[in-house]
């Protein structure tokens, strides 16, 4: 009797199961060690993935577990639950490792065990079907987008080339300078290339170099390439961008602006709500913030402001976002953790009109995609972004972008393997494109 057949519609017919998941530690650009997943399907397509970690991290991160107890985890726990499923089948795999996990941060298993595995997985189903990453991850996040042909996601062979926001001058955790203010940007207009933005970038780094060499500055950089001299009050260093923009010869306000990431709280004092700026010996109660910040935006373009205040001070949150929202992007980063419940609270308080993208914050890319749609249904600006810990292999981030339709990265500065190659990888699609 002939055997019953499935009739072969369905792409997922011809396609390979996973064969086997390993684990094991590599190094990233803080010398710490971190995980590398490794898949394997059935047709031998491999793939791997690191996953990254911040310095100044929002409270309700995802939450990585030692690097040895994430490979534990990785090839005792997760690979049996996931060899024999589909790659292609993103959403199962992601609710599968985050079942087995049992909580609501990925504490058991790990975020970083989890989400080396969940982009991994999307990695080897590209490379199997022989598609671009960012194209694969398009179709992916389309699928589940229910609103696709309002949003602000591309469609078809349109791909959107996301504003890089470049860091150039390093403080706070990524620092240790004695400035509290962690990131200080050169942001290029939006309506220049993708090229042109990373020009314009490279053109103030370089002016900033010289700058800060020529005040006897140090032009030694942090964690995430800017420049990292010592004894700069938060205004000095807006005033060493706006030099370094005009050495440039670019016009500020017209080919430039400024943007900043605060991250507010890790310079907050909980007990005494005072944020402490130690090194400027000033302590300011959270009006007197407000008020430091109306000078700020008075005195510079600045069009970029994240993480203004301490993450879990909604109410200050709300009053900053309606006194400011004119005037500059209030983007939520340690406030939301790329995770969609915490955005819907976010955005019924009414705080903030842009987020960060951080797939390490949240454990896993199915959850990061429920993020990225919730923000783009409600006319957030989104930026994808690194961590300050990275490692110079992983350009996930960029394909990310790349297929949500991201308004801005933010890679750092044009200068450390791992930033630049994340800026470089969005230049390779350019030129695939265009
Ligand atoms: C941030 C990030 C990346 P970290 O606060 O936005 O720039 O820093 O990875 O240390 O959290
Ligand atoms: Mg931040």
């Amino acid at each position: 009797m002939a055997e019953f057949q499935k009739p072969l519609t369905l792409a997922t017919d011809f396609m390979s199961l996973i064969k086997s998941i390993t684990a094991y530690k590599v190094l990233n650009s803080r010398s710490d060690w971190t995980v590398r997943a490794q898949v394997t399907l059935e047709d031998g397509t491999v793939a791997s993935q690191t996953v990254p970690e911040g310095a100044s991290k929002g409270e309700n991160e995802s939450i990585s577990v030692p690097i040895d107890e994430a490979i534990r985890n990785i090839r005792i726990d997760i690979a049996p639950a996931l060899v024999g499923k589909s790659p292609f089948n993103q959403r199962d795999i992601d609710e599968t490792m985050i079942k087995l996990d049992g909580t609501d941060n990925d504490s058991n298993l790990g975020g970083n065990a989890v989400l080396a595995v969940s982009l991994a997985v999307a990695k080897v189903a590209a490379k199997s079907q022989g598609k671009e990453l960012y194209t694969y991850l398009r179709d992916l996040y389309l699928e589940g987008n229910d609103s696709a042909d309002s949003g602000e996601a591309p469609k078809g062979s349109d791909f959107k080339f996301p504003t890089p926001v470049f860091n150039i001058l390093n403080g706070g955790k990524h620092a240790q300078n004695g400035l509290p203010f962690q990131e200080f940007m050169v942001i290029p207009a939006m309506n220049l290339s993708y090229e042109k933005k990373l020009e314009v970038g490279v053109a103030c780094y370089k002016t900033l170099k010289e700058h800060l060499h020529s005040e006897d500055l140090s032009i030694g950089v942090g964690d995430e390439g800017g420049f990292a001299p010592v004894g700069l009050s938060v205004k000095e260093a807006l005033d060493k961008l706006v030099s370094a923009v005009k050495e440039a010869n670019f016009t500020l306000g017209k080919d430039v602006f400024l943007g900043t990431d605060v991250a507010a709280g890790s310079f907050y004092d909980q007990e005494r709500s005072l944020y402490i700026f130690e090194d400027a010996g000033m302590e300011l109660t959270t009006d007197e913030f407000f008020d430091f910040y109306e000078g700020l935006l008075k005195d510079y373009p600045l069009i970029y402001v994240e993480d203004p205040l301490f993450e879990a001070d909604f109410a200050a949150w709300h009053k900053f976002f309606g006194r400011f929202k004119e005037k500059t992007m209030v983007v939520g980063d340690d406030l939301v953790v790329t995770n969609a419940k915490i955005l819907e609270k976010a955005l019924q308080e009414k705080t903030i009109n842009a987020v960060i993208v951080k797939p390490n914050q949240v454990g896993s890319l199915t959850e990061t995609f429920d993020f990225v749609r919730l923000a783009q249904e409600n006319g957030l600006v989104v930026t994808v972004s690194h961590r300050s810990g990275d490692t110079a292999e992983d350009t996930f981030v960029s394909d990310l972008a790349l297929a949500v339709g991201a308004d801005f990265v933010k890679f750092g500065a044009t200068a450390r393997g791992e930033r630049v190659v994340k800026y470089n990888r969005i230049l390779e699609i350019y030129h695939q494109k265009t």
